[in-house]
């Protein structure tokens, strides 16, 4: 978090309730973003680039695991100080420049600040995982000022979500020993998910120019008289 106004270091983080608190409004309020832009899409668009969103805060024993993992000191402090991701979002979007579009929508809003982008997608990782990331702050006000909290917004498609999704289990399961024909078969799957998401990219376009050359017909009578009668 970052602070400004009349905020001490202490005051900000001087409890773990407090703490949590704000990263709890600091989602709602970039879920409520999201469900406007995806109003906007659907009311001026008429298209929906977004499939679904979730949201969590990090568990406390995640949060403790990371921060040894990081050989840092457990104190809502420190934890405050290099986390990045205790609040989190997913956003799930139907193909890949729907990610870009969405990540600079959210992006260019006044009072969202980009602290990091990590793009996993032109850089995949070396197991294969692919994503958008972005560190953002979005300011929280309450009684005592303005607190500028961390959220990581995590962009992907639906292949990619479905592989990191059974990537993260298999590293669960194991606790990061799998045995190494998996992480090969995993590295297979996550370049499969990433041509799938090529030929889905290809074949939407293709829907799109060719339903540009078609004239929508008009229902015929019949059809407007069922209609009508249905809707009596
Ligand atoms: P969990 O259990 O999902 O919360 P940093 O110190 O910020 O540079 P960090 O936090 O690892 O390092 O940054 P990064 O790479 O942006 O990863 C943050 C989160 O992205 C992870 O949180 C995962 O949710 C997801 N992620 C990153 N790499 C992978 C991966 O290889 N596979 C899968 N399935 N998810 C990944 P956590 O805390 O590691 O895990």
């Amino acid at each position: 978090m970052v602070l400004k106004h009349n905020m001490t270091q202490k005051d900000d983080v001087d409890g773990w309730t407090s703490t949590m608190f704000l990263y709890n409004s600091a989602l709602k309020k970039i879920k409520v973003k999201i469900e406007i832009l995806q109003e906007e899409f659907r009311q001026l668009y008429s298209y929906n680039p977004i499939e679904h969103v979730s949201s969590r805060i990090k568990t406390p024993e995640s949060i403790v695991k990371k921060l040894h993992r990081h050989g840092k000191e457990v104190s809502v402090e420190e934890m405050v100080n290099s986390l990045n991701d205790i609040a989190g979002i997913r956003i799930i979007c139907s193909f890949t420049p729907d990610i870009y579009q969405i990540a600079e929508m959210l992006a260019n809003q006044d009072d969202i600040t980009v602290l990091s982008v990590k793009d996993y997608i032109e850089h995949p990782k070396e197991n294969g995982y692919r994503s958008y990331h972005m560190i953002v702050t979005i300011p929280i006000y309450v009684a005592t000022g303005t607190v500028q909290t961390k959220v990581e917004v995590q962009i992907r498609t639906i292949a990619m979500d479905f592989w990191a999704s059974l990537e993260h289990k298999i590293h669960y399961k194991f606790e990061g020993n799998a045995p190494a024909h998996m992480y090969s078969e995993l590295k297979n799957c996550a370049e499969i998910a990433a041509k799938l998401d090529e030929k889905m990219l290809a074949l939407n376009n293709t829907i799109i120019e060719e339903s540009a050359k078609i004239q929508p017909s008009d229902p015929s009578p019949e059809l407007e008289q069922d209609i009508e009668r249905l809707a009596i």
